[in-house]
């Protein structure tokens, strides 16, 4: 039976991802971080066929004994500090968990067993102010933001390692994916929550920033499959996740109202306190390499995917589920 350790499972794709392995007939092992209130919402339901061990990104030791201790075949790297605006009010605690972070996991995978497949999760927010359209493997990067600037880091010490010391490790660059387990500070989940918030008579309103940024939104579960497929090629290699499509948050809007029957414009406010320092205004992937090399593609479309959010967000309201509000997202 393989064995996979996944840093970040209890984040959304850490869950998604731990639920795929499984059913490819992994061991799966994910490594949390000591916390005062016990955050396994997205992992409950399937704790009892996972192995949970301490661990943080910060902490060199705690990552060598897990290799050591519980001695995986494959790493798959999700943990970071992961929201954009938060970058700006953390910068260096950022580049300590997004950046500082992949090296210290990969040394402790040179120094255990370099014969650990490797993958770590880069972005497309790399592109940032894009020098191409749409962006590919080839396209240069020009991050925009401290989570930008700490996602090129980890991406460049990844393929460091794998050239210096003939490491499996492969990157992969995502484009946003999204799912009903995306944390609710994402525009995405902002929105279909507020939607079904509206439509159950619960809110009366959405503030939102920068209606015009474009994004290439997928489903989450499609792209845990594309990690996994990274780390059973013959060679190892980066890759870029994408579904070639882009649209606008105000597109996201309309589609996510219009589906509950309700006018985006009566209920969307723009609020200068979600506009970002430096915006990334449109990003569109072009996953050709993976569609070539590794079979992958997108099973859900864009209305699909706004649509089975709101379904969800409804549906968890109702059996009063979802926290109400962020005040800083
Ligand atoms: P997420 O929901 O924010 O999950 C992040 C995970 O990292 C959580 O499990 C969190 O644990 C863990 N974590 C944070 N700091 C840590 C530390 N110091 N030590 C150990 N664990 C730590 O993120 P996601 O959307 O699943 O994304 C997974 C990865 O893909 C991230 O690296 C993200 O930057 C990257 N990515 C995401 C997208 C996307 O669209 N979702 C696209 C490209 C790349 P707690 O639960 O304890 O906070
Ligand atoms: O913003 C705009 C905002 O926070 C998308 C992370 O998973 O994907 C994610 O990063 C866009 C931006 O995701 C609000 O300005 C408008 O242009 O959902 P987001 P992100 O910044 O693209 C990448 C690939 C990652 O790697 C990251 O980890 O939406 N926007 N109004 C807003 N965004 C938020 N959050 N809230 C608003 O009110």
């Amino acid at each position: 039976m393989p064995k996979a350790l996944i840093t970040g499972i209890t984040g959304q794709d850490g869950s998604y991802l731990a639920e795929f392995l499984i059913k490819q007939g992994y061991e799966v092992l994910g490594m949390v971080r000591r916390t005062s209130t016990i955050n396994f919402d997205r992992i409950r339901h399937f704790q009892d066929r996972v192995t949970l061990v301490q661990g943080d990104l910060l902490d060199q030791v705690s990552l060598l004994n897990i290799l050591e201790e519980h001695k995986p075949d494959e790493v798959y790297n999700l943990a970071a500090q992961s929201f954009v605006p938060t970058s700006w009010t953390q910068p260096v605690l950022t580049g300590e968990f997004t950046a500082l972070g992949v090296t210290r996991i990969l040394d402790a995978v040179r120094l255990v067993n370099p014969k650990i497949r490797f993958y770590q999760a880069s972005s497309s927010e790399m592109f940032g102010k894009v020098r191409e359209v749409p962006q590919s493997e080839a396209t240069p990067f020009y991050p925009r933001s401290p989570y930008g600037v700490a996602k090129v880091y980890g991406h460049w010490i990844t393929i460091n390692y794998r050239e210096s010391y003939d490491l499996y490790a492969c990157s992969g660059i995502l484009f946003n994916h999204e799912s009903p387990r995306r944390g609710l500070e994402f525009v995405t989940h902002k929105i279909t929550n507020a939607v079904a918030r509206i439509k159950l008579g619960l809110d009366s309103e959405l503030r939102l920033g920068n209606l015009d940024a474009r994004r290439d939104w997928g489903y989450a579960p499609d792209y845990v499959r594309a990690m996994w497929l990274m780390l059973q090629q013959d060679a190892p290699d980066d890759y870029v996740i994408a579904t070639g499509e882009t649209h606008s948050v105000q597109e996201f809007c309309e589609e996510a109202f219009r589906f509950v029957d309700l006018d985006w414009r009566e209920y969307v406010v723009q609020d200068e306190r979600f506009m970002r320092p430096a915006e990334v205004d449109m990003l569109v992937g072009d996953p050709t390499k993976a569609g070539e090399t590794l079979g992958w593609e997108p099973s859900v479309t864009f209305g699909d995917l706004v649509r089975l959010m709101v379904e969800a967000d409804i549906e968890a309201l109702k059996r009063n589920a979802r926290v109400p509000h962020l005040d800083y997202a």
